[in-house]
């Protein structure tokens, strides 16, 4: 999409400190970091969330979760662990409407859930 910010940086028409690279899937660091270390990770294949990833082409899903699974392992950041987020609408806070998946790690980042 032209007007799309990841697709502008999938296509690097805009800068980024991309972390991950594959045929399909970008990782690259957050522009505002939520932890020590905060990555996004997106197919290139534009779609604006989850939902319609996963209707266009569930095949998408597993790609970016490979892309991540192959980074967090090259990095050791296994051993501490990780979070993955992504987010969807208003209510979640969606800003970029090209699917992505936030990666935190680094720090202990607080128990999320009951
Ligand atoms: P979300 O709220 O889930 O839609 O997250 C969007 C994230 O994208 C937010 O953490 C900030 C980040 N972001 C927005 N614009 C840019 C950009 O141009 N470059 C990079 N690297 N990150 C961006």
């Amino acid at each position: 999409m032209s007007d799309c910010i990841f697709c502008k940086i999938v296509k690097g028409e805009i800068p980024s400190t991309k972390i991950f690279e594959n045929e399909t899937v970008i990782g690259f660091k957050d522009l505002r970091p939520q932890a020590k270390i905060h990555q996004l990770f997106i197919h290139k294949s534009h779609t604006k969330d989850i939902n319609d990833l996963a209707k266009n082409d569930p095949k998408e899903l597993s790609d970016v979760f490979n892309a991540i699974r192959t980074y967090t392992m090259n990095e050791g950041l296994e051993k501490g662990g990780f979070r993955v987020v992504t987010n969807l609408g208003p209510n979640a806070g969606q800003t970029v409407f090209h699917t992505h998946f936030h990666v935190l790690a680094g720090e202990p980042l607080g128990h999320f859930g009951s």
